[in-house]
């Protein structure tokens, strides 16, 4: 055994390098890292099965933290290599990037991290094991990190590959346990192991692809816990999976595929009855989640096919202008997946494929693609939706950008074309000068006679405002209410909105206590928040808190602005006293308005801050978005609009 360590010193040189600065091989010594390892063994064993040879691959994850990697595939040579005379697989765990004669093509290519070989695995790992079956030959071999005095060398096999049996199956299994003295006590994650192994199965249809974790009992049988995917038709799989839960405008996904000498190419695409934009690449099964050339070209493909078959189909007319390619976007999910040599990643985090010449590659494949697709009689329905789509899309995209400045050239002049109904201030100090939008005629009323006219405006609100949730802005600028307050503000609004022309220091909402009133606060919020964001995170925002009770009799009368404060009032109020309710501030006459919610030296004012802008992202979806039972549940529960953690208090009052 010893003897045969040290002829192959040379061999163990390259996995010293390993050892010594494991970072430029797996990126990190943590669990990242750790996980690097795995990877490097199921990519080895995906190829092959990609290939064509063999149908499964199994991960199990054992209790001590090895990891066992198994295919069915045509097991890793086991001939001799000329040169080093030593094992096919010999050579696979000890050399970096194992080349010469099993440089199959596949090899070849080197993604980032990935791909850089078997044998960094086994120089980071205390021991690995290896059986390949192969023409009825079951083989092992076995490697395990050696001390020699403070130094450790990872990845020493303890003697050569063995033939130890007959079998009738073929393939390569493979375990290892991470090396401690590298990675500590990070451990393997099933969620993330799944989560890859899903992915994989997607990428690479019709393998099996199984996850075993004997950590943990199976949840529906006896056994483990295990998942297993396989999905036949791959990429359109992996599209309908992604669109699950939403509307597709047609039933299925379109594929197209090609090759050239350069790469190979699969892509779906799948339209959904919303606006979002979901592109998904992967090279060499790698995602670049930030995109690149294969994106780009994906993209003019797409553009350039729809038009030209749009013509051909005479669904765009001579005169009529090509349609653009966020017009073909709208609402579509893509997945594209390369097979590619040589990959250059660039970007950020080095997810984005540079190679300059995979783009007009790209684009020539789908392009072809799309139109041979476009050919078929049985394609025609799903063209026409598409293209109509689109047509839809371009209309939108006109009247937006027709309303928008319409809504333009209404707050940029002075005229107050739109804003019949709000009653100016009379003062010109932007810095003083208050927006108060009321809730309802009859209180838009009593807030006109109370207010003070030199610095309050009036906008009283006839109805609720349009939900701006999921509206595309076109739809909001139809809105009369939502057109008032942009016109009124003075600033316009999305790309344009310029917070320096906002005519008013404070906008002040000012709606009842109940869940209507929530729900108008909560509505002009959300149209405050998507469109006019500097308006919040400025702290130009703020609700007016109206009183719910007033408890009086001769020479005493509080008002009270909280249920829980009610018994308290009328301790101190003493015997005779009297309370009204108000059940909402149209039943506030002038003065008592003026009295409570307006006159800033007793008013109540909470101001909005979005601090945390996720939270108030949640709370605005929850509000506005398709689940109507969360939506009930957060305005009962918020009807008052006082939770502490998302409005701070800035006034306080005493009736
Ligand atoms: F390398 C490894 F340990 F990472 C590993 C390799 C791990 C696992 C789980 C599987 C594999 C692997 C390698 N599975 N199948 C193969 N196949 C080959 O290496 C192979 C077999 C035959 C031929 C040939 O030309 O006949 C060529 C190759 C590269």
């Amino acid at each position: 055994m010893s003897n045969y360590n040290s002829k192959d010193i040379i061999v163990l040189d390259g996995l010293d390098a390993v050892r010594l600065r494991p970072g430029m091989y797996i990126g990190t010594t943590g669990v990242k890292g750790m996980h690097h390892l795995l990877w490097e063994i199921v990519d080895n064993g995906v190829d092959e099965l990609s290939n064509g040879h063999g149908f499964r691959l199994t991960v199990t994850m054992h209790k001590d933290n090895s990891i066992t990697v198994m295919d069915d595939g045509r097991g890793i040579p086991v001939d001799k290599h000329p040169k080093l005379k030593v094992s096919g697989v010999e050579v696979v765990f000890t050399q970096l990037h194992a080349g010469g004669k099993f440089n199959n093509s596949n090899y070849a290519y080197s993604g980032g991290l990935h791909g850089v070989g078997a044998s960094v695995t086994n120089a980071l790992s205390e021991w690995l094991k290896v059986t390949v079956c192969k023409d009825g030959i079951k083989y092992a071999m076995q490697f395990s990190a050696v001390e020699k005095g403070k130094k450790v060398i990872g990845g020493v096999p303890k003697g050569p590959l063995k033939a130890i049996g007959k079998t009738r199956e073929s393939g390569t299994e493979v375990t290892f346990l991470p090396d401690t003295r590298i990675f500590g006590d990070a451990k393997f994650d099933f969620d993330t192991i799944n989560k890859r192994l899903k992915e994989l199965a997607f990428l690479n249809g019709g393998v099996e692809f199984v996850l075993i974790d004997e950590n943990v009992l199976s949840e529906t049988s006896t056994g483990y816990r295990t998942r297993i995917y396989n999905y036949k038709n791959g990429l359109r799989d992996f599209i309908k999976y992604l669109n699950d839960g939403t509307n597709p405008v047609y039933k299925e996904p379109i594929y197209v595929e090609g090759k050239s000498d350069l790469l190979s190419m699969g892509c779906a695409i799948q339209h959904v009855d919303n606006y979002n934009e979901n592109f998904f690449s992967f090279v060499n099964n790698i995602p670049t989640t930030e995109g690149g050339t294969h994106e780009v070209g994906l993209k003019t493909a797409i553009t350039r096919a729809f038009n030209d078959i749009a013509r051909e189909m005479g669904l765009l007319k001579e005169k009529e202008q090509n349609l653009m390619g966020e017009d073909f976007r709208e609402g579509l999910t893509c997945v594209i997946a390369l097979k590619l040599k040589n990959v250059q990643f660039e970007g950020q985090t080095k997810t984005k494929l540079g190679n300059p010449e995979v783009r007009p590659e790209v684009e020539k494949l789908v392009y072809e693609g799309l139109m041979d697709y476009a050919k078929a009689k049985s394609s025609k329905a799903t063209i026409t939706e598409i293209i109509n789509k689109a047509k839809g899309a371009a209309k939108v995209r006109l009247a937006a950008k027709h309303a928008k400045e319409t809504a333009r050239k209404a707050t940029s002049a002075d005229t107050y074309s739109l804003v019949g109904k709000l009653s100016g201030c009379t003062g010109k100090n932007a810095l003083i000068n208050e927006l108060i939008i009321v809730e309802g005629d009859s209180a838009g009323g009593s807030a006109k006679q109370a207010r003070d006219r030199h610095y309050q405006a009036i906008l009283p609100l006839k109805g609720k405002p349009l939900n701006v949730e999921k509206k595309r802005l076109n739809q909001v600028l139809d809105n009369e209410e939502i057109r008032t307050i942009i016109s009124a503000l003075g600033a316009g609004i999305a790309g344009d909105f310029k917070i320096e022309n906002l005519k008013y220091n404070k906008v002040i909402i000012l709606a009842d206590a109940d869940q209507d009133g929530a729900h108008i606060r909560a509505i002009l919020l959300t149209f405050f928040y998507r469109y006019m964001r500097e308006l919040i995170t400025e702290g130009h925002v703020y609700v007016g808190v109206a009183p719910l009770y007033r408890v009086y009799k001769k020479n005493f009368s509080e008002y009270v602005y909280d249920d829980d404060k009610l018994q308290a009032t009328i301790k101190k109020c003493g015997a005779g006293y009297q309370i009204q309710r108000y059940k909402g501030l149209g039943e506030m006459t002038a003065e008592q308005l003026w009295n409570t919610t307006m006159d800033p030296e007793r008013r109540v004012l909470v101001q909005v801050t979005l601090d945390d802008i996720a939270e108030a992202e949640r709370m605005i979806t929850t509000f506005m978005g398709d689940n109507i039972e969360a939506r009930k549940e957060y305005i009962s529960e918020n009807a008052n609009f006082n939770k502490e953690s998302e409005f701070e208090h800035i006034g306080e009052n005493n009736g």
